[in-house]
């Protein structure tokens, strides 16, 4: 069969651009190794955080604030809450690089951000604690979303629109013809005239069938649900945070309605093989988790279950989302390296402007693979 586009990979990123696709009335096939919204990648845990005030630099910020409309987007269309407001935390020095992103994103873009004394957080949010010299900036409009509900809602919507979703099936080659693109499964063969790939921890591995070599690191991350006291810590009253320590950094999420208080750990991580069999959570993850939630939110109780998953680490944990250096009928979103997710609805609307106008009206340029060159 042919198509307009092929996606391949349709985690996050990739089922929003088939909706995205789907919906501008292209002719979509969309490809996964699984069966998404899945629990072997990137995209599963119940929740990611969104903020918009961001640590990880202002040039972020126009992408943000596109991805919350189009989540606003997304919850009219399936009529369900995709996008929780329960503010978020950061917590560190202040005179962290993160830190100061936050705050100067703030001032650009006229986010509401408040910046507390330790004093100030530890009454305001009577779980946490905050070391006497760090400060904290909260940002009351952040939240978290519901990323299996996200997930779930990109890939009814597409199909609702038209778009084919194939699942279970890996793609084992990609051929570039003059006339099209060919993608080959085990035991098929699709054609489109343009293609998407968005294969996170796998994106190195599929981007080498068309010569593109990515330095994108595939690496093993770790996270945790604790009992806690919802007068304490559920989503009425605590928001999600991020700890930026001087050798770690720790994030979470309050308990949502009765979840548990679930905290992950950012940094580090073993580089692994996606292909490979990925360590179960085992009682080293579960030891470093709890020695933080014992210092920093003490009044936490037993933990309940951890997971892992798997970040696509960059070099200097900025994306790509770029086309191919030379076939611009292929584009690339990779690389989320931990932080992505929020974006999904917007790289799905980018991927899809690339398909429709060979361009994207957003300031794309400190995420592009010639910046590795
Ligand atoms: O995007 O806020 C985030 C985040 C923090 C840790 C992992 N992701």
């Amino acid at each position: 069969m042919h198509y307009d586009v092929i996606v391949i990979g349709a985690g996050s990123m990739g089922m929003a651009a088939g909706y995205q696709l789907a919906k501008a009335g292209k002719h979509v096939l969309v490809i996964d190794r699984y069966n998404p919204p899945h629990d072997q990648a990137s995209h599963h845990g119940e929740t990611r955080i969104i903020r918009y005030a961001y640590g990880e630099g202002e040039n972020y910020v126009p992408l943000l604030l596109r991805a919350r409309e189009l989540w606003a987007e997304l919850e009219k269309e399936v009529h369900k809450e995709l996008l929780v407001q329960v503010g978020t935390i950061n917590v560190s020095r202040k005179e962290s690089t993160f830190m100061q992103n936050v705050i100067k994103s703030a001032e650009q873009y006229a986010l509401p951000l408040e910046i507390l004394t330790a004093d100030q957080t530890m009454k305001r949010f009577p779980g946490m604690y905050v070391p006497e010299d760090f400060v904290s900036c909260f940002e009351p409009t952040a939240g978290f979303l519901r990323v299996e509900d996200c997930v779930q809602a990109y890939r009814d919507r597409a199909v609702h629109y038209g778009a084919t979703v194939l699942v279970n099936t890996p793609v084992v080659r990609i051929v570039p013809q003059e006339q099209h693109i060919e993608v080959h499964t085990k035991s098929s063969v699709h054609t489109a005239n343009q293609i998407i790939i968005t294969t996170g921890a796998w994106a190195k591995e599929v981007l080498q069938e068309v010569d593109v070599d990515l330095p994108v690191t595939p690496t093993r991350k770790t996270f945790a649900w604790y009992e806690a006291d919802d007068a304490l810590y559920g989503n009425a009253h605590y928001p999600t945070f991020g700890y930026e320590l001087d050798d770690a950094f720790y994030y979470g999420f309050p308990s949502d309605n009765g979840a548990g208080l679930k905290v992950g750990r950012h940094d580090g991580g073993d580089a692994l093989d996606p292909n490979g069999v990925r360590e179960e959570f085992n009682d080293a993850d579960a030891a470093d988790l709890t020695r933080f939630l014992d210092h920093y939110m003490p009044q936490h109780g037993p933990l309940k279950f951890g997971k892992t998953c798997m970040y696509a680490m960059t070099p200097d944990e900025d994306f790509i989302i770029d086309q191919h250096p030379d076939d611009a009928r292929i584009h690339i979103a990779a690389g989320f390296s931990g932080h992505g997710f929020k974006f999904a609805s917007v790289v799905g609307e980018i991927l899809k402007d690339f398909v429709v106008n060979g361009k994207s009206d957003l300031n794309l340029t400190d995420f592009s693979l010639q910046r590795f060159k």
